[in-house]
């Protein structure tokens, strides 16, 4: 028995990842996609409720409702969770939880006979949550940035800089516009957070990875900072979940899922991360310098770091590495899938014209470039949608998808300098990392070889991962983080491609004047 569990509460599905550490092999993957099962019920488009004027929540009881049809998913397709001995997790990052006095007691008393959703409907004092796309919140970041001292000091003290979709400047924007709910709200949390205490049956507390993307978190010592408190909202010390220090087990698994679905009684419950932060320890990112690419519903470029370098510009985030040691650099980009996608239907195609598109077309698309800002952009920052192009005719469809495509990939270049980190190679996951043609366009625009992992979900990997490290550190003999990622973190046999170098000097001459496209346009 060596099988862990790693669940992904991600924007637009949740996914339940089962590893067996012995086998050294993943055994299980399975996704709920929220559009599929909760469009009517809920009303979610990609999974998110777009409120308009750029605010964006999702529902938090839609995610336990889908957390049942994931675990019952699992069982019906005859896996042993009575193996599983540790469960660990990730969500999406920054978005906020607001519960009310009795969620403590309705979590501690779940019956495995009812639903979660019949029986948590009534904890919430919000009853949905802002979530990483929530660009609503530029005041609120003034504030903050300013009551702690300025930028530069919010920057020394948490790592990060005041980002829109940050969990405080949402919550001061909750305590300034609705005053009578946020006294009503007895406990704030995240999305992490939140799904963690549905699988513990009681309140569990953000671990420092996911905590230091809310703006509030001393990323130094791992602790909420008093003062990062004082400047978002009154009171914020006694409603907030406490830090909870990423490797340390919680407790058993609720009841709930005993006798639901089969768990056993000692199977242990980890706090769970942010999906970046997990993603980091998936792609096996647990020595400073490796760099990944995460192609999902975000675009997201990170590395590994032994200190918290930051960013002044506020080109990228910082955040806690949940192996307890390290740190994460990461530039975020909104338009990702958006953007892909957004192309794809513009001109109506489907995936394989838009690889054949890519194919049609050359590295450097005769210097045809674009912006694909179809959303608003957090890098660079663009508040509101704006789709640019230069010598790019509309009306060609290939050399519009070449054209996104490359501006993705030459601003993750331009983006990733405040790294510091040479990048030597590039390990590759999300959703689009299937699509061979959009990594050769990211190989060649870095210069480098570019590796695809087996799995896309390397955030639930993570999480399976550190439930591992977790459940074993527990034993007699503690194995090393190395130890514990190797097995599973290795790029498919044959997946690597090279750049080429007449691509290359293409590149090389095109990305000063995307750089100038973009800095006239933002
Ligand atoms: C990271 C970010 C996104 C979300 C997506 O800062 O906002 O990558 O974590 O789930």
């Amino acid at each position: 028995m060596s099988k862990y569990l790693g669940i992904d509460a991600s924007t637009q599905s949740i996914t339940g990842l089962l590893i067996d550490t012995e086998q050294r092999t993943i055994v299980a993957e399975a996704s709920i996609n929220f559009d599929d099962h909760f469009k009517a019920t809920y009303g979610v488009v990609n999974g998110v409720l777009d409120l308009g004027e750029s605010v964006v929540h999702s529902a938090p009881l839609m995610w336990a409702e889908a957390l049942d049809l994931l675990l019952q998913t699992l069982a019906d397709q005859g896996h042993d969770l009575g193996a599983v001995r540790a469960v660990g997790g990730s969500g999406q990052q920054h978005g906020t939880v607001y519960l009310n006095a009795s969620a403590g007691p309705a979590l501690a008393r779940l019956s495995p006979g009812q639903p979660l959703k019949d029986q948590l409907a009534a904890i919430f004092s919000r009853p949905t949550s802002p979530i990483w796309m929530d660009t609503s919140t530029a005041s609120q970041c003034a504030e903050i940035e300013a009551g702690v001292g300025g930028r530069d000091a919010l920057l020394a003290l948490t790592g990060n800089a005041a980002f829109e979709r940050f969990s405080g400047p949402q919550i001061r924007k909750f305590y300034q516009t609705e005053p009578d709910a946020y006294a009503n709200t007895t406990y704030i949390g995240l999305v992490s957070s939140y799904v963690a205490s549905l699988f513990a049956g009681r309140l569990v507390g953000v671990d420092p990875g996911d905590g230091s993307g809310t703006n509030m978190m001393n990323i130094a010592a791992r602790q909420w900072s008093a003062r990062a408190l004082d400047a978002t909202a009154p009171d914020l010390a006694a409603k907030l979940l406490p830090i909870a220090p990423s490797g340390q087990p919680v407790g058993p698994i609720s009841p709930y899922y005993v006798g639901r679905y089969g768990f056993a009684d000692d199977c242990l419950v980890l706090p769970f991360s942010g999906d970046n932060p997990c993603s980091l320890i998936g792609l096996g990112l647990v020595a400073p310098g490796q760099v990944a690419l995460s192609l999902g519903t975000s675009d997201t470029l990170f590395a590994c770091m032994d200190q918290p370098r930051t960013s002044a510009a506020g080109e990228g985030a910082v955040f806690a590495s949940p192996d307890g040691t390290h740190y994460m650099a990461l530039t975020c980009y909104l338009n990702g899938s958006l953007a892909r996608e957004a192309v794809r239907d513009q001109y109506d195609m489907n995936w394989n014209q838009f690889i054949q598109a890519l194919q049609a077309t050359p590295p450097g698309n005769n210097g045809a470039l674009m912006l694909p800002y179809f959303a608003p952009e957090i890098v660079p920052k663009v508040p509101r949608p704006n789709v640019v192009r230069s010598n790019l005719d509309p009306g060609d469809a290939s050399a519009n998808v070449r054209a996104a495509i490359e501006a993705q990939a030459l601003s993750s270049r331009i983006h990733a300098r405040w790294m510091g980190v040479e990048i030597s190679s590039l390990y590759v996951t999300g959703g689009a990392s299937a699509n061979a043609e959009i990594l050769r366009v990211f190989a060649n625009v870095h210069n480098c070889p570019v590796h695809r992992f087996e799995t896309t979900s390397s955030a639930a990997l993570g999480a399976a991962l550190r439930a591992s490290h977790a459940h074993q550190s527990t034993a007699s003999y503690a194995p090393s983080w190395a130890e514990v990622v190797e097995p599973f973190a290795q790029p498919v046999g044959g997946s690597t491609i090279e750049p080429e170098p007449r691509a290359i000097a293409a590149y090389d001459e095109l990305i000063g004047q995307y750089a100038a496209l973009e800095q006239a346009h933002t």
